[in-house]
């Protein structure tokens, strides 16, 4: 069939919105029609060239939600017209990593993923005789996509998709890796680097988990007011901070954070998140994606003294189990998405989304189709 998509040619260039063809679903798989996508910060970092996996040309966008509109053979978890999320963080229930209970991170299918195709090595999408790469295993910058069945979430079909599509990567990514990852615990001292898609989401994640101190660090001062709209109870911007940042956080602690949240993908940002916090018990919860061949450091000393290091990926949830929680918690007013979507676009003005991420005017673009 015929769809269109917003197709990257290459990194740094802007995305061209044009007429895809999409072959149907195969053996496990699923035709979803997208009825809105966000824009993550992770589609500009692959864009740019910076993701040692990126793929070209490709279809980006992994933060939809759409319906279900035909199945292959053997699917038996889902029905046409039933609402999904497109997850790229799958649950296949039968891996080991699945079965370990001890990770989010479903291996079934992560390898073909990485390689930007189907789990049968191949491309749904094509131009002529040219494929195009799947992005995520999601490509929800299309209006419509094929995924397998493990990697779509089943949702209550009353949340609005233009809102709960950003379930699929930052509300998740973000609340879940407080109460999954680090499971702060009521009276915590939080500090969150960054406070923009993800870094909102910790926020309300920290006030849901009961914080008591919720400290937020960016360098937009706009970021302020939304974030303590959102719970953040201390602002610190960086740039106006006379001294080393780190003693001031501490200092602003009492002694350190209890839980820090790295939602940027700076390095030197993780290593100041990690050396913030307090002394014998602090964990610092690395979420921000950083370029290829950047490595983090810090004094070993660090960890000898007890602060420890962890990352985040999807928030921990097990995307068909956890997501459509994640909705209902959403639809009865446990969090709030909605002041998070700051603008809503057509697909033929994707670009405008990019143009608005970069330039910090915006938390989250939904394209909608
Ligand atoms: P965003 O652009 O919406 O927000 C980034 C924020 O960081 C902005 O508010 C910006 O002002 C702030 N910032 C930039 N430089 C800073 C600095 N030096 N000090 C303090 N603040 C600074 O991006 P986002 O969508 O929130 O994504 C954040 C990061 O999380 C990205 O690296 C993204 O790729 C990553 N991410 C990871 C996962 C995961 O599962 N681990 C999921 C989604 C996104
Ligand atoms: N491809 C990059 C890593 C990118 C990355 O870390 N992705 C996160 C999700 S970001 C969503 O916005 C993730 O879930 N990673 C786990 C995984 O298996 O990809 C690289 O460095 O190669
Ligand atoms: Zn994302």
């Amino acid at each position: 069939m015929q769809v269109r998509a917003a197709v990257a040619y290459e990194a740094k260039k802007p995305l061209v919105v044009e007429t895809v063809e999409l072959e149907g679903p195969k053996a496990g798989e699923v035709l979803v029609e997208l009825k809105a996508t966000g824009i993550c910060h992770t589609d500009e970092f692959t864009l740019s060239g910076a993701d040692p996996e990126g793929l070209f040309p490709v279809i980006f966008g992994h933060e939809g939600a759409g319906v279900v509109v035909d199945l292959g053979p053997g699917v038996t978890s889902l029905a046409k017209g039933d609402h999904v999320i497109p997850l790229y963080t799958p649950e296949c229930r039968q891996c080991k990593s699945c079965l370990s209970r001890k990770t989010n991170l479903c291996t079934k299918i992560r390898a073909t993923q990485g390689k930007g195709v189907m789990p049968d090595g191949t491309s749904r999408f094509s131009i002529g005789k040219t494929k195009l790469h799947h992005y995520m295993g999601c490509s929800t910058f299309s209006n419509y996509t094929v995924l397998p069945e493990i990697a779509l979430a089943k949702i209550r079909p009353d949340a609005p998709f233009d809102k709960v599509c950003y379930v699929g990567c930052g509300v998740t990514t973000g609340v879940g890796a407080v109460v999954n990852t680090a499971k702060v615990d009521p009276g915590s001292n939080v500090v969150v680097f960054g406070l923009g898609g993800i870094g909102l989401n910790v926020v309300q994640g920290a006030r849901i988990a009961g914080a008591d101190m919720i400290v937020g660090v960016d360098i937009n001062p706009q970021r302020e007011a939304l974030a303590k709209q959102f719970g953040m109870t201390h602002f610190v911007n960086p740039k106006t901070v006379k001294g080393d940042l780190v003693s001031h956080l501490v200092d602003l602690t009492n002694g350190g954070a209890d839980y820090s949240f790295e939602c940027v993908g700076s390095v030197d940002l993780m290593r100041q998140a990690l050396e913030c916090c307090h002394r014998g018990w602090g964990e610092s919860i690395i979420i921000g994606v950083a370029g290829a061949g950047q490595e983090i450091k810090t004094r070993p000393f660090q960890l000898v003294t007890g602060r420890v290091w962890k990352g985040s990926a999807f928030g921990g949830a097990r995307g068909r189990t956890d997501t459509p929680k994640i909705v209902d918690w959403y639809m009865n007013g446990k969090i709030e998405i909605d002041p998070l979507i700051t603008h809503t676009l057509p697909l033929d003005r994707i670009n405008e989304g990019f143009d608005l991420m970069r330039a910090g005017q915006s938390i989250r673009t939904v394209v909608v189709y």
